[in-house]
């Protein structure tokens, strides 16, 4: 069975922020595929795995690029699957080229935009949990246990206070 979750990225260079999307999936017991499908240095990759993305059974994808980071926004106009951009952090602009890249998508193609880097890689794991979650019970408690283990790490107090 092909699994539900479809990370892609265009460069290796992305998957030190990306890996956290993979981890995140993976304490929540999800199964995912991570590729790399570059917009600009593979366009017929990119054309051949968002056109077949539905058939091939992925439910949901997260894509991270950085830059002039067309990834998303073009994964998304080829499949209608939600699309979750993650703006892979930039040497050149500290990812805010990314961000402004995924986010502005004129009206008509969505792409679910995060925050810049590990934490938007970490939310897109998590929202692409949320939605197939709705339809998996299983799931939907590994997510609550999930959250609940987050609020139960976290102090009254900061260490250090009088
Ligand atoms: C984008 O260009 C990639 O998503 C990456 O964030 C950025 C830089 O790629 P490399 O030059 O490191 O391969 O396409």
């Amino acid at each position: 069975m092909t699994a539900p979750i479809a990370i892609i990225m265009g460069s290796q260079s992305d998957w030190d922020t990306m890996r956290h999307a993979a981890d995140t999936l993976t304490a929540l017991g999800i199964a995912h595929d991570a590729q790399i499908v570059s917009a600009h240095r593979t366009p017929d990759r990119l054309y051949g795995f968002a056109r077949g993305a539905k058939a091939a059974g992925f439910k949901v994808i997260i894509a991270g690029a950085g830059g002039a980071a067309h990834l998303p926004g073009m994964t998304a106009a080829l499949t209608e699957l939600p699309v979750f951009g993650v703006p892979v952090e930039s040497k050149a602009l500290s990812g805010v080229d990314s961000l402004y890249s995924i986010v502005q998508m004129p009206a008509g193609i969505p792409v679910g935009t995060l925050a810049i880097g590990k934490a938007g890689a970490v939310n897109a794991a998590l929202l692409a949990a949320s939605v197939l979650a709705l339809t998996d019970e299983a799931l939907a408690a590994r997510l609550s246990a999930w959250r609940k283990q987050q609020t139960d790490g976290i102090a009254a107090r900061p260490e250090g206070a009088a």
